[in-house]
């Protein structure tokens, strides 16, 4: 089983920003701070405006040729693959990736937090639409908040015990439970990668790593690791 870890490294190509460092999504905020259910109680109006002006900016941008890499990884390998991506865009279904796992959830759907309801939003939330469920205006983003459980984490466990070759691509390894994946796969043997633009914090549980723009290290890596099977 081949398992990859994607984050906001590999969508930054197509011209969404990444959340840490000095030009980061959230300008100067630690996203502790933010992305959290406090402060979208204390401050509702400002976070649906926020992921409602992401949410218009898919409209924007275009899978790079690391997300149509992985597209073709999914081909080769068939249910033998997982993408697990902690990105709430949707770069990876528009080049072609089906078997993929948003732990951190979807800028294209709206929960209801009167029902619990979950649905497919294309729409602005700051206006107060009613729940296509149960009529009350409590629709957020359905995304995971600092605090909140993620999504799709039994999946993720039963492919962790699986994995042969994990890979993480993207992401600075500052946020659990996904910074702690590689460590998982090492412990049962897998043989672990990293391709980011830099060492992540979590350098030390990878094997390999190649350090450089997702749009060259990922198709490189996929072509080489696709010519090794069929070596
Ligand atoms: C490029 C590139 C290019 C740039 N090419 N690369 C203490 C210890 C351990 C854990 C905790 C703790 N205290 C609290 C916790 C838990 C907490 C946590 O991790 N806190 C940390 C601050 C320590 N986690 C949670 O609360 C999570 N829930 C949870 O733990 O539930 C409990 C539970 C879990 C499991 C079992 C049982 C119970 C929830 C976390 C939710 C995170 N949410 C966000 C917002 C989502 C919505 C939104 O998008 O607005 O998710 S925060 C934000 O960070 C977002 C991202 O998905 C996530 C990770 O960021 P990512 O993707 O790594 O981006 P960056 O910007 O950090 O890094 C980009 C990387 O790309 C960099 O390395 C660049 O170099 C690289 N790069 N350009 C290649 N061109």
């Amino acid at each position: 089983m081949v398992v990859v870890l994607t984050g906001a490294g590999i969508s930054a190509e197509s011209g969404l920003a990444t959340f840490r460092g000095p030009d980061g999504l959230w300008e100067g905020h630690r996203p502790e701070d933010v992305a959290t259910p406090e402060a979208f109680l204390s401050a509702p109006e400002l976070v649906q405006r926020f992921y409602d002006d992401r949410r218009a900016a898919l409209a924007t941008v275009e899978p790079n040729a690391a997300h149509r890499a992985l597209a073709r990884l999914e081909h080769a390998l068939g249910d033998a693959f997982l993408l697990v991506t902690q990105n709430i865009d949707d770069l990876h279904e528009r080049a072609g990736s089906r078997r993929v796992l948003h732990m951190h959830g979807r800028l294209k759907a709206a929960r209801c937090t009167e029902c619990g309801e979950s649905t497919h939003w294309d729409g602005t939330l700051v206006d107060e639409p009613p729940c296509p469920f149960c009529s009350q205006r409590a629709l957020r983003p359905d995304v995971v908040w600092f605090g909140e459980i993620p999504y799709g984490l039994s999946e993720i466990d039963v492919a962790l015990r699986r994995v042969r070759v994990f890979v993480s691509i993207g992401t600075s390894g500052n946020v659990y439970p996904a910074a702690g994946f590689a460590s998982f796969a090492r412990a049962v043997g897998a043989r672990t990668v990293e391709l980011n633009l830099e060492p992540s914090l979590g350098i030390d549980d990878f094997v390999e790593h190649q350090h450089g723009p997702a749009t060259q290290v990922v198709p490189a890596w996929v072509d080489g690791f696709l010519a090794e099977r069929e070596a």
